[in-house]
């Protein structure tokens, strides 16, 4: 098997042409894991403490702005009127038991979730508590991760079979040739998920096959974060007996992906501290909240990067796909900027901080470049674009 770091950062497949509609992770567990603990201590708590508009969309559904040190130092240097950082939306997927593919405690509603998630964390329970059902009688994250992948890769496999299915009908019977490309790959899909037993993001799919893949939005495209839910006392010492057992799990059946212990019972008892609590109790216990990781993690997941825009009015940090290009990433910002791209100013982050925020010093240190349409926009730039908007020559910083 290939290093699944290299296939995810070469290949991203499930995420393509979702870039730039809105970045969905999506919680996943077994029923009484803590998922809606963990999904309302995260976005409360992200939203309260940094004071950004916070807008439910579904009681299921939720967007937390996502850290970087970056961002804060950008807006304490321009003390902009509005701050726009990145967001990550969190979804909470209920209703995944043994048994779920074939419709077990399923519904509609878990697979149009699931689909149009972009990651996944991944949430088991290792905390023990006798007032909290177990649905398979006792707490076993090891036994209860194997259940969530396998009846991922039965949904995938389900789903697979039908298309063939149907394209078979198209191609070979219909003889439609324009399909046969599709069916040609989903077959060969279809067969790495039934022969292999593996997640279709553990392939090195070619550019023809990535692109026919991310048109189904299969589940076990999307990378998984795994979360293993620790009692608040196992947090603090860091101590459980599952988590060497946890991390063997995952190298085996998912290399290379990102395991994160916490707790939310831990996260729920900081939540309602105040600050000088908090301070406190983090001294006391030498300990940390783990959600900021958590949102990081999950948005590295997604293979994104972010371009800042800067000003008095606005500071905004802009989601884009790595290795893009400046006149796409400036058609985020507005279609318009991409038709009648005419070059970029770029300053880098590190050059920008490194002049303690003065734009005149980093001109003088000739570090202010003018970049034109083949320039690969990098993590963390700080971009103006110039733009011909029919009129005349117009720029843009935000
Ligand atoms: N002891 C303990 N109980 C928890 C923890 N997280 C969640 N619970 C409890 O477990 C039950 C199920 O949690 P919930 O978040 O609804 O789980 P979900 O079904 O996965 O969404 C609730 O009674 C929670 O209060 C935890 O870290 N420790
Ligand atoms: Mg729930």
């Amino acid at each position: 098997m290939p290093p699944k770091k290299k296939v995810v950062e070469e290949k991203k497949p499930g995420l393509m042409g979702r870039v730039g509609t809105s970045l969905k992770c999506g919680i996943v567990g077994l029923p009484n894991v803590g998922k809606s603990t963990f999904f309302n201590v995260l976005t409360k708590s992200q939203a309260s403490a940094e004071n950004f508009p916070f807008c439910t969309i579904d009681p299921n559904e939720n967007k937390v702005p996502v850290p970087d040190e970056r961002f804060e130092y950008l807006c304490e240097e321009y003390k902009p009127a509005s701050k726009v950082p990145a967001f990550l939306h969190v979804t909470d997927i209920a209703g995944l038991v043994q048994g779920a593919h074939e419709g077990q405690g399923l519904g509609n509603a878990f697979l149009s979730h699931i689909r149009a998630c972009d990651a996944m964390f991944h949430l088991s329970r290792a905390f023990e508590d006798d007032d909290v059902t177990h649905v398979e009688g006792d707490v076993n994250p090891v036994r209860d991760m194997g259940i969530i992948f396998e009846e991922l890769r039965l949904k995938d496999l389900e789903y697979l079979l039908a298309r063939v299915d149907d394209l078979d009908k198209k191609v070979t019977r219909g003889g439609d040739k324009k399909m046969k490309p599709e069916y040609d790959t989903i077959t060969k899909v279809l067969k790495f998920v039934q022969e292999e037993k593996k997640p279709i993001r553990h392939h090195e799919w070619n550019n023809n096959e990535l692109e026919i893949l991310n048109k189904h939005l299969l589940i076990t495209a999307k990378p998984m974060i795994y979360l293993v839910n620790l009692s608040e006392r196992d947090y603090i010492r860091k101590k459980n007996k599952w988590l060497v057992k946890i991390k063997e799990w995952v190298d085996t059946n998912d290399p290379g992906a990102t395991l994160i212990p916490f707790s939310a019972a831990y996260e729920l008892k900081v939540f309602d501290m105040d600050d000088e609590e908090k301070k406190k109790f983090f001294e006391e216990t030498k300990s940390s909240s783990a959600l900021e990781k958590i949102i990081v993690t999950g948005y590295k997941g997604l293979q994104l990067q972010y371009f800042f825009t800067v000003g008095k009015d606005e500071v905004k940090a802009w989601t884009i796909q790595k290795g893009m290009k400046a006149p796409q990433a400036a058609g985020k910002i507005h279609g318009d900027f991409e038709k009648g791209f005419i070059m970029a100013e770029v300053m880098k982050y590190v050059d920008f901080k490194e002049h303690e925020g003065n734009e005149t010093a980093v001109k003088s240190a000739g570090k202010y470049r003018q970049q034109g349409r083949n320039y690969i926009v990098d993590d963390g730039d700080i971009i103006l674009f110039k733009f011909n908007a029919g009129a005349g020559l117009s720029e843009k910083k935000k």
